[in-house]
């Protein structure tokens, strides 16, 4: 840290450490002004916290005056020194009565009023990204990450930097963006799932964290164009380490966002005592049982269904923990999935469904390992075997039981931070409208 920045106390510091009585310098943006004759009130954020300052007009220099006056817009970037003064009526119980202020830039009219459109704030999304919300959400998605880090180094897994330059789908090729690549066709990674495959033959346990993309045309809730994809594959694991893993990996990320976070998460309305309390075992439901539970409560559906969002919300709308659903129908579900050995029209894969009606969070499964029925199912499905040679190679030499899983990132943070919108898991989120700022 340098000496100039080592000056300035964060505001967080200022309301939580015994800084009362004495002389701090903050430096941060203006977040609301309010004028009162000789007296200024200006709340100042910086990426911890907030604070009122008040500045009076007979206790600064006159031209630290003139530096406030000139920074009442909001957003105005500031320097203030002051005492720290205990005061209940002040946001946060502390303000800053200044003895000095400084004007780094004094801001234009901030576009951001109360009452702005949705569509409005997306438009403006490299301004409105400062709001305290977003600014919580984002500490929390980046102590996510964090600890899926932290669970993988601590299970023995290799990070890895999987292509997202991509020569074929993974997921089927509704979804793919695909563009030219000096002359050939090629997509931008649905999942890096078959890559992660390939490596665990010389690393057995490999995880990535990347972008993954769909050209998902529908709007909802809970899809976007791009995301971040947490995906992690292990050699020698079957179904039931595989899920395992999972309930284990959800827990130990909920519990650290919770110990890490308890200020973000309340200012996002989500008690984290909540996060706290997930734990393994997760409840298990057997697709067929969904289905059934489904027929009762009165939806339309059939066994060989794909369950959507609002299916997954009524399944999971009176759980407070995560829920897995398994042993889906083989053809509902990707061809690289293991069929159950006591039921060959069911697949050895589990999706994790967040509570609250939140909705799926993880996809995973064991892999089929046996080249002659990769090779069977890809037909089955009308896809061209020879699209996916370098894949079946991995068949051929060395074969081994494995299994992995995806974890769409602000899938995760939506249900952690309760948003309605997963594009606010997402700082610039890329949707089918949008693709600005
Ligand atoms: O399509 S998945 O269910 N599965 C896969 O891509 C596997 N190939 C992953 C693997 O086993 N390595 O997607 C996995 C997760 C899913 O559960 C969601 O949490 C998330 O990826 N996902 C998304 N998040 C946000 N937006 C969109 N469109 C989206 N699609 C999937």
């Amino acid at each position: 840290m340098s000496n100039e920045q080592a000056c300035f106390t964060p505001i967080e510091e200022v309301l939580s450490s015994n800084c009362v009585g004495k002389e701090v310098s903050v430096r941060g943006w203006v977040y609301r002004a309010r004028t009162s004759g000789a007296m200024l009130f200006l709340v100042i954020r910086d990426s911890t916290d907030i604070i009122q300052a008040t500045v009076k007009k007979d206790r600064v220099s006159e031209q630290a005056w003139k530096n406030a006056e000139a920074c009442t817009r909001i957003e105005s970037a500031v320097t203030v020194k002051g005492v720290v003064a205990k005061d209940d009526r002040a946001t946060g119980g502390f303000e800053l009565q200044a003895t000095d202020f400084t004007a780094i830039h004094a801001a234009d009219v901030f576009p951001i009023a109360k009452d702005n459109s949705e569509e409005w704030l997306l438009d403006i999304r490299h301004l409105s990204i400062r709001s305290r919300e977003l600014t919580a959400v984002m500490k929390v998605k980046a102590t996510v990450l964090a600890a899926c880090r932290e669970f993988f180094e601590k299970k023995g897994y290799w990070e890895t930097t999987p292509p997202i330059i991509a020569s074929g789908a993974c997921e089927g090729g509704s979804t793919t963006f695909n563009f030219d690549y000096f002359g050939k066709k090629a997509i931008l990674s649905q999942s890096a799932q078959l890559y992660l495959e390939a490596l665990i033959f010389s690393l057995e346990k490999v995880y990535a964290i990347t972008p993954s993309f769909r050209a998902e045309k529908s709007r909802t809730l809970r899809h976007l164009a791009e995301y971040w994809h947490v995906e992690g594959e292990e050699a020698h694991m079957n179904f039931e380490q595989l899920i395992a893993f999972e309930e284990e990996m959800i827990s130990f990320i909920c519990q650290k966002t919770a110990k890490e976070r308890p200020k973000e998460l309340e200012l996002l309305g989500r008690n984290p005592e909540e996060m706290l309390a997930i734990a393994p075992p997760f409840p298990r439901m057997a697709y067929a049982k969904a289905i059934e539970i489904l027929k009762q409560k009165g939806m339309p559906v059939e066994f060989g269904d794909d369950l959507g969002a609002d299916e997954e919300k009524i399944l999971t709308a009176e759980y407070k923990k995560p829920i897995l659903l398994t042993h889906f129908p083989a053809k509902i579900k990707a061809f690289y999935m293991k069929r159950d050995p006591t039921d060959e029209n069911l697949v050895l894969g589990a999706d994790i469904l967040a509570p609250e009606g939140y909705g799926e969070i993880i996809g995973s499964s064991q892999r089929e390992e046996d080249n002659e029925l990769l090779i069977s199912r890809l037909r089955a499905d009308g896809s061209d075997p020879a699209a996916f040679a370098w894949y079946l190679d991995l068949r051929k030499y060395g074969s081994v039981p494995h299994s992995g899983f995806g974890m769409g990132i602000e899938r995760l943070v939506r249900w952690i931070c309760k948003l309605d919108h997963i594009r606010d898991a997402i700082p610039f989120p890329r949707v089918i409208n949008r693709v600005y700022p």
